[in-house]
């Protein structure tokens, strides 16, 4: 699976980092909505559905987590442990996170507003979905 990681240049002095993402620049969408997960205990698994639509840009901008993609053909695990790096994640794409550290704090760039009637919940749906 070719999965594009999207590379964020920090602006580094004395006193620390800074990230700045650029819509038209460093994201392959427009930024519609934002959010991020953090507090999820390391047993737990988040997403386990695909989108029929929205596309998004994951980063772990503190502590880690893996994140499992599979496009019904192949899967792939990719850790997720660099506030510079951002996992782009297609529509029709299945997705599990876990593994997360006790300090992640998962950040999400989203193509699209919530929207539930988006969400394939159900495994054998999705791979019904995308023949
Ligand atoms: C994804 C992974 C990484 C909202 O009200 N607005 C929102 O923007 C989102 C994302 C969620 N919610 C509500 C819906 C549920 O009542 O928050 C609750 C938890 O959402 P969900 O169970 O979908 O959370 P995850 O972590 O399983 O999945 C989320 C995103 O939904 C999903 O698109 O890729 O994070």
């Amino acid at each position: 699976m070719n999965i594009k990681r999207i590379c964020f240049q920090p602006h580094e002095d004395k006193r620390g980092k800074l990230v700045s993402i650029d819509v038209g620049k460093d994201m392959p969408f427009c930024i519609k909505r934002i959010y991020y997960i953090y507090d999820a205990a390391p047993e737990v698994v988040r997403g386990r559905h695909a989108h029929r639509k929205l596309e998004q840009v994951l980063v772990c901008v503190h502590g880690k987590c893996k994140i499992k993609l599979d496009d019904g053909k192949e899967k792939e695990t990719v850790l997720l442990d660099n506030p510079r790096v951002g996992i782009y994640v297609a529509n029709n794409m299945w997705r599990e996170i876990y593994d997360f550290s006790d300090d992640s704090v998962l950040m999400v760039f989203a193509s699209e507003e919530f929207d539930e009637s988006d969400y394939v919940r159900d495994y054998d749906e999705f791979i019904h979905s995308i023949k």
